[in-house]
This record gives structure tokens, C-alpha cells and sequence, in this order.
């Protein structure tokens, strides 16, 4: 029997529309989902572009306005992959047209512009998510496991880093395509919003909620030329971040976010040490997880580098045999897969709208506290 389509309009042709478009095509071929996307239309203002990223993933037609995009009948989910500034009024906008909408990270560029698209998609009863993919790679997926599990026993450190290093030069202007994470106005913040927010939505999933932080940032070169404006102008975001945070479950948490770390890419590591176990995770090593368990036999006890790749992996049966593993782009196709099925079931899995909150609560809060020099409370989702 054949099963429905899923009609995709997708706002955004960059870095991230490209991950997007590449998971809906990949999706049906791998998992056993029930509804198969149809990719309808690409948006976005600039036509030429817009046709050239229509010719390369195969979407049926293109858009130059997302108001006409978000009105369209033959359209069922509108994907948000453009620019912060761009988030809230696309998704309030097609969540009152009564679409479901996936929306990219952040979901604001601060918590009252988040909270607005939480109250448009909760009113419309539209189902929602947010594209924070890397809860979706299948040794984050394991570690949650544990933690659910229990292994760890009681959790006393959460650490995360995300360390890069591509603004170091001082003649890297701000703005415009692939620079708009320079400019406060469209991003929202630096390093807080874009980086630190995807280990916060992970700690949070992993590690329940933060009440407190104390924070530092810094923005080391203070004025770029702005591509739009041909102007030399302030830098507004927080080129690195650091902060400490108090947990709920009374765990303590360290943070750290650069683009000035000379040498690192994308280095997203994260770490748990609990009473009876820790786990270890790297995304330059994204196929491991390292887990070390105090309970084993004392002559044997050590770190295990666990190969993710088993079928008794989370997401793993779908894809190759043992040993064989799998990147960064199958994160997003877990995404997808997740949303099709809980479409169907009708229980969607977050990180919903409403965890990109959460998330933006406490971007919010560690950006405060860099000001005040003290401890802020985090408001609570
Ligand atoms: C920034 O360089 C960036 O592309 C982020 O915007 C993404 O969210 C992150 O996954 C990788 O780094």
C-alpha cells in the first residue's frame, strides 16, 4: 500500500536548508516511516539561488515570499532553516495557517521571542520541533539510555565544551549570507545562541533543568565591516562564553563556547560523572562513546570506547552492519524519522517548541549573569 505524503515547503537554502532537503530524501529509503515527504517548494528572496537549490535537491517549485509559501494549500509542514531574525514571524505565521512547523536553532533569538512562537504553535495545536540534531546522533541517544537507566547513579558533574575558531581573523566582516551569526541583530547573540545552546538543549535532555548560572563572555574584536552596509560597525555578539551552572537534580555544570579556540572545528564534547559511572562523548569522534563503570571487576575496570555502530545501538538497525558507522547528516534524518512517526502517533518527540524555550531561558540567563557579574535564576518553560 502506498503511504501518504508529507508536503514539505522549506524556507532557507544554506548550510542547514541543504541538511534538511538531504533528510527528507534519505528518510524512506532507511526507515520505515509513515508518511513519505514530498519536497513542494524552497523559499527564499534571492530567485536565482532559490532555483539552483530547487535543480540540486528536487523540489517541485520555488518561492520568493514565505507569506505565499505558508499560504500555499498543498503544503503541509513549513521548515524554518533561514536566519534567526527570520524564526518567529515565519512560525507564528504558519503555525496560524495551521501547519506543522520544524523550526532551526534557536528557536528565538532571546526567550520572549521564542515564548511568542510557543504560545502561536500550543494555540494552533500544530505539531512542532526544533532541529537541535545532535541529541539525534546514536551515542548521545545511548547515553540517554543509561542515564535513564540509571548506571550512572546520582550525577555530580555535567561538562560541555564547543570550541571553534573560524572569527579569528580581525578582516571577517559581519553580516549577510553565511555571516549573519556575526550581526546581534539577526543572530540575537554570538556563541551563547548558536553554540552553547546546542549543549544546553543536550544537558537539559540528559541532565533535567538548570536553576542558576554564573557566566563571563567576551567579544575580542570589537568592530567588523558590515557586508550589507559597507561600514566599519560594532560587533554585538559574544564571540566566547563561559558559565556555571547549578542543576535541579543538585549536579553542578561547567560550559564553554569559543570561535577563538585555534585549531578546533567543531569540537562538541560532553561529560557526565556520576556516583557509579561516567560517559564521555566527542563529535570528532561522533561514532563513540566512552563509558567507564566503577561496579565492573576491579582488574578489568577501565574506559570502554563503545563502537556505535551495533544494531543494538539506538538508530543503528537501520543503516549498515556492525562496525560500519555513520555522520553527521544521518542526525538529521533521525529527526525526520522521529517527527514522521510521532505525526502519525500522535505524539511528537521533542526538543518541541516549547524545550527550544527552555533553551532560550537559559541563553537568556547566561547572557544576563555575563552582564550583571552575578548569579541569575533561570526562568522556568
Ligand atoms: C556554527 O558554525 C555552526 O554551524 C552552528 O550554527 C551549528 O548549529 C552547529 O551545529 C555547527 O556550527
Amino acid at each position: 500500500m502506498s503511504k501518504p505524503p508529507l508536503r514539505i515547503g522549506i524556507v532557507g537554502y544554506g548550510f542547514m536548508g541543504r541538511a534538511h532537503s538531504n533528510a527528507y530524501r534519505r528518510v524512506p529509503n532507511f526507515f520505515d516511516v509513515p508518511y513519505i515527504p514530498v519536497l513542494k517548494a524552497v523559499c527564499a528572496r534571492n530567485r536565482a539561488r532559490a532555483e539552483a537549490f530547487q535543480q540540486t535537491w528536487g523540489y517541485e517549485s520555488v518561492e520568493t515570499d514565505w507569506r505565499k509559501l505558508v499560504d500555499r494549500k498543498d503544503i503541509d509542514v513549513i521548515d524554518i532553516a533561514s536566519p534567526n531574525d527570520t524564526h518567529a514571524e515565519v512560525a507564528i505565521a504558519a503555525a496560524q495557517a495551521g501547519k506543522a512547523v520544524l523550526c532551526e536553532k534557536p528557536l528565538g533569538r532571546n526567550a520572549a521571542e521564542a515564548k511568542v512562537i510557543v504560545e502561536a504553535a500550543e494555540k494552533a495545536k500544530t505539531p512542532n520541533m526544533v532541529w537541535y540534531n545532535y541529541r539525534r546522533v546514536p551515542a548521545v541517544a545511548l547515553a540517554k539510555e543509561l542515564v535513564n537507566e540509571g548506571r550512572l547513579g546520582r550525577i555530580f558533574h555535567y561538562r560541555a565544551r564547543f570550541l571553534q575558531d573560524w572569527t579569528i581573523s580581525k578582516d571577517l566582516p559581519q553580516g549577510g549570507e553565511g555571516l549573519w551569526r556575526l550581526d546581534v541583530s539577526v543572530a540575537g547573540s554570538g556563541v551563547t545562541g548558536d553554540l552553547l545552546a546546542h549543549c544546553i538543549d543536550t544537558a537539559l535532555w540528559l541532565n533535567g533543568p538548570i536553576n542558576s548560572v554564573a557566566a563571563i563572555t567576551q567579544t575580542f574584536i570589537k568592530e567588523r565591516q558590515h557586508n550589507l552596509t559597507g561600514k566599519v560597525e560594532k560587533v554585538g555578539i559574544d564571540d566566547a562564553c563561559a558559565f556555571l551552572a547549578h542543576f535541579a537534580n543538585s549536579s553542578q555544570g561547567t560550559f564553554e563556547a569559543t570561535r577563538y579556540a585555534r585549531g578546533h572545528k567543531a569540537l562538541y564534547t560532553l561529560e557526565i560523572n556520576g556516583e557509579n559511572a561516567s560517559i564521555i562523548w566527542d563529535l570528532h569522534d561522533l561514532h563513540r562513546l566512552q563509558y567507564f563503570d566503577h561496579r565492573d571487576e576491579g582488574k578489568l575496570r577501565g574506559w570502554r570506547s563503545i563502537h556505535i555502530t551495533d544494531s543494538d545501538h539506538p538508530y543503528m538497525k537501520h543503516w549498515w552492519v556492525p562496525g560500519l558507522q555513520i555522520g553527521y547528516e544521518h542526525t538529521f534524518v533521525h529527526q525526520v524519522a522521529d517527527f514522521l512517526c510521532g505525526l502519525a502517533s500522535g505524539n511528537i518527540p521533542g526538543p518541541s517548541f516549547r524545550d527550544g524555550l527552555a533553551t532560550d531561558y537559559v541563553t537568556d540567563a547566561v547572557l544576563a549573569a555575563a552582564r550583571s557579574g552575578a548569579w541569575e535564576k533561570v526562568a522556568a518553560s
